[in-house]
């Protein structure tokens, strides 16, 4: 028998549809809804909109004032005990009188957990654990940042179905579909971080923004973080335009010329060194840990063939993969594929991927993708591919305010 009723698992369901709305917009913290239910009836709703900001359960709780009283709460996250920006929640609800409290998942930061423990010293019912999975799955950047203090990594490319990512002559605009291209800006969207190596910025000349669509407005443009070992990218690349706003990040290597370092300096970016791999090239690892220490909690990678077997084979740094196939061949044994590099040499050193969704993104193959050793928020958990809403087509329309497979094409 299930733990929970229809209604309990309904109530918590729109807590975590309004904590989405916070995608791209919270970080470093979480996302978090809450509802307020009396008498069967949800009486105030809320979620968390940003840093500073109200968290989720006090706004909730300020809408309903008195009526408060007597009342349920439904949290994707156990609420604070800390005085932060704001908070803390635990000593609110105690005030406005609630009589219980549902929570999916323990707040593992160390400095704002103990809300529940504190609840029901003070004589509140305390419930925990209601859509788990769900939750972990919603803040996976927020857990690992916090567990681990490095970013959640996520990995998302583009190819035919026979592996290709350019035609023979170098064609790749466009390989996905339009709804692909828009599920990647909601990816952008939501991530602290951009990564590219140095081909595909000389090659496509990206400009790396994120541009969601409908009535969704950003807040904060992720960093654009480019790979270039010696420094020889062309400055009038769109990444060094300084109306993009915020940092463009050049990674370069020790040998790098310093008089490059200190031009690119002085035109406002920000250039970190770091060692190279065994392979020859730049450590990803060493540059994934130079995104933890700015503060960031994500990173997508949109690679190219060599950065993808660094990241994949090589170093084996990602978390999650979202892989789009369209259903078209390319053919040709000297056309790109999805992943370059020096390449295995026997199968016995394969390592397999959980393959956590298979379905489609527009007339393409959606797959979301999960490398061995990737970061998991609770040692039992069964994944749902729910971040950046993998499976949730109707989200997304809600969130961007129309037909998700509809919206118009999205440049680079
Ligand atoms: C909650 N409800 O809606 C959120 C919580 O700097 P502050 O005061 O905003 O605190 C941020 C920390 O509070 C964050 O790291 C996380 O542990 C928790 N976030 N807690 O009860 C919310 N956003
Ligand atoms: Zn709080």
């Amino acid at each position: 028998m299930a733990r929970w009723t229809p209604k309990e698992t309904a109530f918590m369901r729109e807590a975590l549809r309004l904590a989405r709305q916070g995608w791209g917009l919270v970080s470093p913290n979480p996302m978090v809804g809450a509802v307020l239910v009396k008498k069967g009836k949800i009486i105030a709703k809320s979620w968390h909109t940003g840093p500073g900001q109200p968290h989720a359960e006090a706004a909730a709780l300020a809408e309903a004032g008195s009526k408060a009283k007597g009342s349920e709460l439904y949290l994707n996250l156990e609420p604070c005990n800390h005085q932060g920006r704001t908070g803390p929640c635990s000593e609110v609800i105690i005030q406005s009188g609630v009589s219980k409290v549902y929570y999916s998942v323990p707040d593992p930061n160390p400095i704002a957990a103990g809300g529940a423990n504190r609840l029901e010293e003070a004589g509140i019912q305390v419930d925990r654990g209601l859509l788990a999975d769900e939750a972990w799955d919603l803040n996976q950047f927020f857990f690992k940042y916090v567990i681990q203090k490095k970013p959640f990594v996520i990995l998302k490319t583009a190819a035919s179905l026979d592996g290709k990512i350019a035609t023979r002559t170098g064609d790749s605009r466009w390989i996905s579909s339009k709804a692909s291209r828009n599920f990647s800006h909601h990816i952008r969207a939501g991530v602290d971080a951009v990564l590219i190596g140095r081909t595909t910025a000389a090659k496509d000349n990206p400009e790396l923004s994120a541009r969601p669509w409908g009535r969704r407005k950003m807040h904060n443009q992720p960093w654009r973080v480019v790979l270039d070992p010696l420094l020889k990218l062309p400055r009038d690349l769109k990444l060094f335009d300084p109306k993009l706003g915020g940092p463009t990040v050049v990674v370069s290597s020790f040998e790098a010329d310093q008089k490059a370092k200190d031009n690119l300096r002085r035109q406002g970016h920000t250039v970190w060194e770091v060692p190279k791999a065994p392979s020859g090239l730049l450590s990803l690892s060493a540059v994934i840990d130079e995104i933890g220490k700015a503060g960031l909690q994500s990173v997508l990678i949109e690679p190219g063939a060599t950065l993808a077997s660094s990241a994949l084979i090589e170093e084996n740094v990602v978390d999650l993969i979202h892989m789009f196939m369209a259903p078209i061949f390319l053919g040709g044994s000297d056309s790109p594929s999805l992943l370059g590099g020096r390449g295995l040499d026997t199968l016995s050193l394969a390592s397999e991927v959980d393959i956590l969704k298979l379905g489609r993104m527009g007339p393409d193959i959606h797959l979301v993708l999960r490398p061995q050793g990737a970061f998991a928020a609770a040692p039992h958990q069964t994944v749902s591919p729910v971040i950046g809403y993998g499976s949730l087509n109707e989200d997304l329309d809600e969130l961007y305010g129309h037909d998700f497979d509809q919206s118009q094409d999205q440049d680079r």
